[in-house]
This record gives structure tokens, C-alpha cells and sequence, in this order.
């Protein structure tokens, strides 16, 4: 068993979820090399401390470049806010380290291009956390797509909904609001909810092509936490756009932080010639399936056809042979678990797992031709290939 080394910076709510991957992932997984929590580091000594007593790091820094510069480091994870993705990134590739960013992958793609480069220069492995695309349903779908029981593809439409930001006294910037804080963030619903949406989609059903948007900011102005002054809000606080794949299906997605009474739904669906699949994160163990055309090729007879609800737990299904006995579910925290074993599996057998820096970038061409759209209310050509 070799050391796998991790320099973690950020304490937030993905250091945690990265935290417990890591601690995690030999437990479960049958792989060559052993998560060793190295150190943990933010700017904040006290609040750092606190993070690595909890979740077992050996030593605390608070200058990111005194980690990315540090012997006894293989891999940096980035989960810091992401004006901070570009320089860390591109630091960590010069000195050599492994690379784990959290999404998305920067603010702009201008930011996020050379961060490719340089990873790619270097030769270091590289992921971007988009981590529902390792929900084993979402998985499953894609095996589904990829055995052709949908078909030719007509439509994708998802969305991902929260409410957490309606009340203007909830302040932007600082280390717990900086989602809001367009300086901090790049964009709002776009690059926090609506990239995941899209990494799953493009994954799924191909290159996104072309789109037109309509954003929206509710709240104009909020206090500034650091500032301690009322500023003009920068960020999407919803983002509703139509899109056009590379394989001709259209495309339909919304995202906003105004949906009263909704913490995290997050769906789609995806309609083919033979066949439809649906999914809900609020029920993440179950996919849903409309069998039209069989493998066979013959039609469900029209008596029996009707929309199956496959509870994704049995051994077959994806990652769930390293889990429990069928029927017993796993949860969102795993979602970790199963991307950090494909990023280590991908370091042990020579094949990258996804997606990595290059495939983010795709994700980020889309989110900027959106937010380009929000702006000038035209169809906007995205760029992104795959
Ligand atoms: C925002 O509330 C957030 O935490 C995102 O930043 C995550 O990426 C998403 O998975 C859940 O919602």
C-alpha cells in the first residue's frame, strides 16, 4: 500500500465532504494507495485547527503556497472559494503535486484555460469534484444510455432548486457567504448549482452547442461581510436557458436560490425513441425507467408498459458491490467516496478518471455562454466539445 499524501485547503462544508472520502476510501474501495491526512490550510489558524483536530490532519499552514510547496505532499485539494481555483492550481501543477478541485472549475474561462494547461504541462493527474455524477443511479443512467435502451435522444431537462438566499438581510462575502459575492464566486446559480447540471448532461447526452438564457438577480444589493457596507450583488441568483446538444436534442434547465420550500431538488430527465429515464435527488437510491424497445428490439406490449422504478442497490449496479447487501441504501456523502476511488483507480491503471481539468473546462465554456446569454438576451454559441 502506498501513501497518498493529501494537502486539503479549505475547512468548509467540502472540506468536510472530501475529508470523510479520504478516511473512507480503503475501507471500501480495494485500492493500492492509502489516504494519509497531511495538513489542512485556510487562512484562519484557530478555525484550521479546529478542521484538522476533527477530521484527523497532522499539521496546520495558513499560506496555501507554503502547501503547494511542501515535501511531503502528493495531491492539493482545492476547496477553497473560486477566485482562489486559478493561482492555487496552476501553483500546485509547477510544484508536481496531484490536483482535486472542487467545482466549479474557476470563475471564467479565461481563468480556467491556462489552469488546464498547466496541468496538462506538468503531466499530473487532475479531477474536478462534480460529484453527482457518481450517485450510482446518475451512473447507471449513463450505463443505460450507453447500452442504447433510450434511443435517439429528444429532450434533457433538469433543474436545481434551493431557497436559501430570499430574505436581502442575508449578507454576501466572507468565508461562509462568499457564494454570494460575485468577486468570490464568478457567477451565482450558473457555476454553483447549474454546473452540475450541466457536467451531468453533457456526460450523459453530449456536447451542449448553443443556448439562451434568462438571469435574474432578486436581491440587488446585501450587506458585504467584510466590508461591513451595503454593496450591488453581482451574482445569478436564478438562471433559466434552453439548449441545443450536438446530437440535435434540446435542452431546458433552471436553477435558482428562490424556490420557497425547496433545499436541494435537483432532477432530469432525459426522453428517447425507445425509452425515457427520470431521476430525483431527493430520493437518490431510485432511477426511474420507461422501457419502449427492448434490447431485443421488440416493444413492451402496450398492456404491461409503464414507467419501473429500479431501487438501485443491488450488487450489479454501479459502486454498490462495495457496499451493503441489496436494499440498503447509501448516501450523499458517498457520492465523495465513489469520485475519489475513480480518481485513484484512474492515478493506478494509467486511465484519468473524469472529469478532469479538460472536461471542466467544457462545463465552464457553457456557464459563460449562459451567462453572456443572461446578459445580452442572445443565442450564444458555447465552444464546448468533448
Ligand atoms: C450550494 O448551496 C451547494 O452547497 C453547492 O455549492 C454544491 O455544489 C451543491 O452540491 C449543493 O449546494
Amino acid at each position: 500500500m502506498k501513501e497518498l499524501r493529501v494537502g486539503m485547503i479549505g475547512y468548509g462544508f467540502m472540506g468536510r465532504a472530501h475529508s470523510n472520502a479520504y478516511k473512507r476510501l480503503t475501507d471500501f474501495f480495494p485500492v493500492q494507495h492509502k489516504p494519509v491526512l497531511k495538513a489542512a490550510c485556510a487562512r484562519n489558524a484557530e478555525k484550521t485547527r479546529a478542521f484538522a483536530d476533527n477530521w484527523g490532519y497532522e499539521r496546520v499552514e495558513t499560506d496555501w503556497r507554503r502547501l503547494v510547496g511542501a515535501q511531503d505532499i502528493d495531491l492539493i485539494d482545492i476547496c477553497a472559494p473560486n477566485d482562489m481555483h486559478h493561482d492555487i492550481a496552476i501553483a500546485a501543477a509547477k510544484a508536481g503535486k496531484m490536483i482535486l478541485c472542487e467545482k466549479p472549475l474557476a470563475r471564467t474561462v479565461a481563468e480556467a484555460e491556462p489552469m488546464v494547461t498547466a496541468v496538462e504541462q506538468a503531466g499530473v493527474a487532475n479531477m474536478v469534484w462534480f460529484n453527482y455524477r457518481r450517485v450510482p443511479s446518475i451512473t447507471l443512467a449513463r450505463q443505460l444510455i450507453d447500452e442504447g435502451r433510450i434511443g435517439r435522444v429528444f429532450h434533457f431537462r433538469s433543474n436545481f432548486l434551493q431557497d436559501w438566499t430570499i430574505s436581502p438581510d442575508v449578507p454576501q462575502g466572507g468565508a461562509g457567504l462568499w457564494r454570494l459575492d460575485v468577486q468570490a464566486a464568478g457567477s451565482g446559480v450558473t457555476g454553483d448549482l447549474l454546473a452540475h447540471n450541466i457536467d451531468t448532461a453533457m456526460w450523459l447526452n453530449g456536447p451542449i452547442t448553443r443556448v439562451v438564457a434568462r438571469t435574474e438577480t432578486f436581491v440587488k444589493q446585501r450587506q458585504h461581510v467584510l466590508t461591513g457596507k451595503v454593496e450591488p450583488v453581482g451574482i445569478d441568483d436564478a438562471c433559466l436557458f434552453i439548449a441545443e446538444f450536438a446530437n440535435g436534442s434540446l435542452g431546458l434547465f433552471e436553477s435558482t436560490r428562490y424556490a420557497r420550500g425547496h433545499k436541494a431538488l435537483k432532477t432530469f430527465e432525459i426522453n428517447g425513441a425507445d425509452g425515457s429515464i427520470a431521476f430525483d435527488l431527493e430520493e437518490m437510491e431510485y432511477l426511474d425507467f420507461f422501457e419502449y424497445k427492448q434490447s431485443s428490439g421488440q416493444t413492451t406490449e402496450s398492456h404491461i408498459r409503464g414507467w419501473r422504478r429500479i431501487h438501485v442497490t443491488n450488487s450489479e449496479h454501479p459502486y454498490m458491490d462495495r457496499y451493503w447487501v441489496p436494499g440498503l441504501v447509501i448516501g450523499y456523502e458517498h457520492t465523495f467516496l465513489n469520485a475519489l476511488a475513480d480518481f485513484v483507480k484512474g492515478i493506478e491503471s494509467g486511465k484519468p478518471a473524469q472529469p478532469d481539468f479538460r472536461t471542466a473546462l467544457q462545463t465552464q465554456k457553457v456557464c459563460e455562454a449562459v451567462l453572456e446569454s443572461g446578459r445580452t438576451g442572445q443565442w450564444i454559441e458555447t465552444g464546448a466539445t468533448l
